[in-house]
């Protein structure tokens, strides 16, 4: 079927806005890989982000297919022309064995990188995210923005290094991570130890309220032209729970969709993006969809930003 005629809207299997399922890393060489990671062996509560993968494709499903490009309205131009994306299926997780499900996590990055792929996760609990970063160690060195209610800096919970509260801690063993830049931080669940490791890493953590300052969001916009490289991460807790109910740890005042769709583009037109990962979306709690269709949304909007 040729791009200039896509199939019906209810028709096909379901993959990442309908791009083609390719499995064959060799294959993606130069385009975008979407991978869903159905993994949430790390949250302390409320699991169901495993089944996250499945909602974002579901919702991603009422546009694409992508090659064919979207017409963004505010431009009047077609977008997201210029780059192939593939849907690269997803890590295969292993039922109650998450240290495992997180090397599949690494072993899938490390495998798109060497490919020449742009690797984009779909979560999954946040977990995830020292896995992939870690797949990304042999590379040149990157920074990493965190978008996210939670500074997630906890070494372990009740032993565990492979908690939900626990990726930006692991990010920050690997070698080849350079700074990280923490947005949308707010609640009661940041203990003192992870700020304090924060600030001594010299992290630049900026809150959810500090963000309303335009002194703050320049300060922001400084850490990513000092990047050369990115990793983006999206917890979508940073949203306010009011448009992003469907999550494992919600907390009042998150962000709405145009600070951080911005915030992407800023990402996206300051820095050379290594991966992306959205995480914590989960169906479970989610309410209509809502949440699914947002993180989808996300994905699409950061892509545009990035693909002429
Ligand atoms: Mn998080």
């Amino acid at each position: 079927m040729s791009s200039s005629t896509p199939p019906p809207l209810l028709a096909g299997a379901i993959t990442f806005y309908r791009a083609p399922a390719v499995s064959d890393p060799s294959a993606m060489r130069g385009a975008v890989a979407v991978v869903g990671v159905p993994h949430d062996l790390g949250v302390g509560s409320r699991p169901g982000a495993r089944l996250g993968p499945r909602a974002v494709r579901e919702a991603s499903m009422r546009l694409g297919p992508l090659d064919a490009g979207v017409f963004d309205v505010e431009t009047g131009r077609l977008r997201l022309t210029g780059r192939r994306v593939v849907d690269a299926g997803d890590v295969a997780a292993l039922r109650s064995q998450p240290e495992a499900s997180l090397d599949a996590v690494e072993a899938a990055v490390a495998a798109l990188a060497e490919a020449g792929a742009l690797p984009v996760l779909i979560g999954g609990d946040h977990s995830l995210t020292g896995a992939a970063v870690r797949g990304l160690a042999g590379g040149a060195p990157f920074g990493v923005l965190q978008i996210d209610a939670h500074l997630d800096l906890e070494d372990r919970v009740a032993g565990s290094r492979a908690t939900s509260s626990s990726p930006m801690r692991r990010a920050a063993e690997v070698a080849s991570v350079e700074r990280i830049v923490q947005v949308g931080i707010r609640g009661p669940r940041t203990s003192g130890d992870a700020y304090a490791f924060a600030r001594e890493r010299g992290h630049l953590v900026v809150t959810r309220d500090a963000f309303r300052r335009a002194d703050a969001r320049a300060e922001v916009l400084a850490a990513l032209d000092g990047m050369e490289r990115c990793y983006v991460t999206l917890d979508m807790d940073a949203f306010d729970p009011a448009i992003a109910p469907g999550v494992s740890a919600p907390e009042p005042d998150g962000f709405d969709y145009r600070t951080v769709k911005e915030l992407l583009a800023q990402a996206a037109a300051r820095t050379e993006l290594v991966a992306l990962d959205v995480v914590e979306v989960n169906p479970l709690v989610d309410v209509q969809g809502a949440t699914s269709n947002l993180a989808a949304v996300a994905v699409l909007d950061l892509l545009a930003a990035l693909i002429p």
